[in-house]
């Protein structure tokens, strides 16, 4: 049976204000890459060896994380508790990370790539297995996040946030509504909709339009997809996969192909916006600190991991970014607004329409090469 055929599951968010100042310092964070301390690191100045025996704390530590997806204490507290400089700079696709991390070292010490990047970058070799008996919080996962699909029993990856890829729109702009993939084709709203820079969650919007499985690997229904694309881009303000955020606060977008917590970001300045997961399907993803091959401080992240799955750390996180924690210690911790919302924690029949992105090996060249294409027309 389809997923169309599905009993279908709107789900619209409104409200959950929460002071400006925040979104201040997550707009630093986003578009400059926060630096908060230490020079010097990409010269190579790790000092504690990389080894996996190792059990001396660095004190330097380089995490590259997606933008707006970190509290404002979580990196300070880090470096007064243990002592370490944090260099703290931003991606915002897994393509972008990948790339970097395939360009050669990179100095970083932590990555957060979603679930099917996990075993793409398992299987061409770019990551490490984590020492466990170093994070002993592990235990504070929610069981379903120590057997996750991509790795079970956590040897390459933690899990730091989760949540879905739907549509921000605004309410008052587009009176019309619905909660469908459409919406990103309806003409009327041309110049005023943006796609996410992704290659798989851009196509897997078209693919579930379709009606087609995200995951497929039928080069004659990729081309489709890719067709169905093209005949969007005319309409498209822009791909992007962080500016969404401001550009819905201010109106200037107001159908934004968007991740959960960044949409409720701009619902938190803009009581106009909303979120919505589309009828077709939408992506359900699970982002996961990874320690690269090469890492120079491997033992200090491994203590930065355990310092995140704390019940307190961990919950401050999700309260901050509005995405779902993996932490189930840390449940008596987040706002019970978060908790209870149905559209950051999904309701059983609403995950079964959510689908993972699964890594497809060498049919991702597929994809590739029709994103190319249709970014190159
Ligand atoms: C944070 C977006 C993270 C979600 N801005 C993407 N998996």
């Amino acid at each position: 049976m389809g997923k169309r055929e599905d009993e279908l599951r709107v789900l619209f968010i409104k409200g959950m204000n929460e002071p400006m100042s925040r979104r201040g310092f997550l707009r630093r964070a986003g578009t400059t890459g926060l630096v908060l301390a230490g020079a010097g690191w990409l010269a190579g100045c790790g000092d504690d060896g990389g080894g996996s025996g190792d059990t001396e704390m660095s004190d330097q530590l380089n995490i590259y994380n997606w933008s707006d997806y970190i509290a404002e204490d979580t990196i300070p507290n880090f470096e007064e508790e243990f002592g370490v400089s944090v260099t703290y700079d931003n991606y915002s696709s897994n393509d972008t990370l990948l790339a970097k991390l395939q360009s050669g070292a990179t100095g970083y010490d932590i990555i957060v790539p979603s679930d099917y990047m996990v075993t793409t970058m398992r299987q061409l070799d770019l990551l490490q297995p984590i020492n466990l008996d170093n994070v002993p919080n592990i235990e504070n996962l929610y069981p379903r996040f120590r057997e996750a699909p991509f790795d079970p029993g956590n040897e390459y990856s933690i899990p730091w946030q989760w949540g879905t890829t739907g549509i921000g729109y605004n309410m008052e702009q587009v009176p019309d509504f619905r909660p469908s993939w459409e919406m990103m084709w309806d003409e009327k709203y041309s110049g005023k909709i943006t796609m996410l820079t992704e290659i798989r969650d851009v196509f897997a919007v078209a693919l579930f339009r379709l009606g087609y499985d995200i995951n497929t690997t039928d080069a004659a229904q990729i081309n489709e997809a890719k067709d169905m694309l093209l005949e969007q881009k005319p309409l498209l303000k822009h791909y992007t996969s962080d500016t969404y955020i401001d550009e819905l606060a201010s109106n200037d977008t107001w159908l934004a192909h968007g991740y959960s917590g960044d949409v409720f970001q701009a619902v938190a300045e803009n009581e106009s916006v909303g979120y919505a997961i589309p009828e077709e399907g939408a992506v359900i993803w699970v982002d996961s600190m990874c320690i690269p091959k090469d890492a120079p401080h491997k033992y200090t992240a491994e203590a930065f991991m355990n310092y995140v799955l704390q019940p307190e750390v961990g919950a401050a996180i999700s309260n901050y970014v509005w995405y779902a924690s993996p932490n189930q210690a840390a449940e008596e911790f987040i706002d019970p607004e978060i908790l209870q919302d149905p559209a950051i924690y999904p309701p059983e029949e609403v995950e079964a329409r959510l689908q993972f992105i699964e890594d497809l090996g060498d049919a991702t060249t597929l994809y590739n090469d029709a994103f190319a294409e249709l970014r190159a027309t």
